[in-house]
């Protein structure tokens, strides 16, 4: 027969591990995503890019459901044309969903040269691991046949990463730079998360800790991180927002996100 002490023993071994089960889910970085199909449109490439867009863990490969963004679109020569309506819902099937979360798809006809810069605005998503919303302002820029115009503009977004490295075309292994504002302002010492879309989940992390790289800005708000491996890698500037949102009537903080996606390219040799 099972004696007390032994069952209380047992139930506090049993809320430790489940305490520690939370701690570990807490400390996984979540990223809006906007993957499109290529960075670069030109003369050979189909001129119509493919946007999935979703929000996830992009190293472990694991979607949470996302509601129907607030605002999506392109700015093109100085100009936002809002494409929210062209959002297609569809499912997330990451290579570690249990089951697949609901994500957007939208498609875009490239026709005129120029930097394209996409955005999303999510609605905010509550993250009860970590008691608060989380609203991450995402951009991906595409070139458009060789006119390279506007990758480095500022779209006006709450928070935002505006590049100091041309946001594509970056060879694996090159030096990309940032800079952090929230409010149009800089942010001196911003926490970035730097995350590698493990699209096929065949790479592992040596530890936890590799999963998501972080890095800060310095006193002008700039940051750099050498990029390690060819694919797609996502940045997230984190800040908190001076407004809360409620949840059940309590309100809560909102945790806003700058974040930008870029690809790295291997080098090709010919022969
Ligand atoms: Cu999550």
């Amino acid at each position: 027969m099972l004696n007390k002490s032994f069952i209380r023993r047992l139930t506090a071994a049993l809320l430790l591990l489940v305490l520690i089960g939370t701690a570990d889910r807490e400390a996984r970085a979540h990223f809006g995503m906007i993957i499109p199909s290529d960075d670069i449109v030109d003369r050979q490439s189909a001129p119509s890019v493919e946007l999935d867009i979703m929000f996830a863990h992009p190293f472990e490969g694991e979607s949470m459901e996302m509601a129907q963004p607030r605002s999506f679109g392109v700015v093109r020569g100085g100009r936002t044309t809002l494409l929210t309506e062209t959002l297609r819902p569809t499912t997330a099937r990451l290579v570690h969903d249990a089951s697949g979360s609901q994500s957007w798809k939208a498609s875009y006809s490239v026709k005129r040269p120029g930097d394209h810069i996409f955005f999303v605005e999510p609605e905010p998503y509550w993250e009860p691991a970590e008691d608060s919303y989380i609203v991450h302002y995402t951009k991906v820029i595409v070139n458009g046949f060789g006119k390279e115009d506007s990758w480095d503009s500022e779209i006006g977004l709450k928070t935002e990463i505006i590049p100091l490295s041309r946001p594509y075309g970056l060879y694996t292994g090159n030096l990309f730079r940032g800079i952090v504002h929230v409010d149009g302002k800089p942010v001196p010492f911003a926490e970035i998360e730097v995350e590698y879309f493990n699209e096929n989940g065949n790479l592992t992390a040596p530890d936890a800790a590799f999963v998501t790289q972080v890095i800060k800005a310095d006193d002008r708000g700039v940051f750099s991180y050498a990029v390690p491996k060819a694919g797609w890698w996502g940045f997230a500037a984190l800040s908190t927002d001076t407004r809360t949102l409620e949840h059940n009537g309590t309100p809560k903080p909102v945790e806003i996100g700058a974040v930008i996606w870029i690809r790295a390219t291997d080098m090709i040799t010919t022969r």
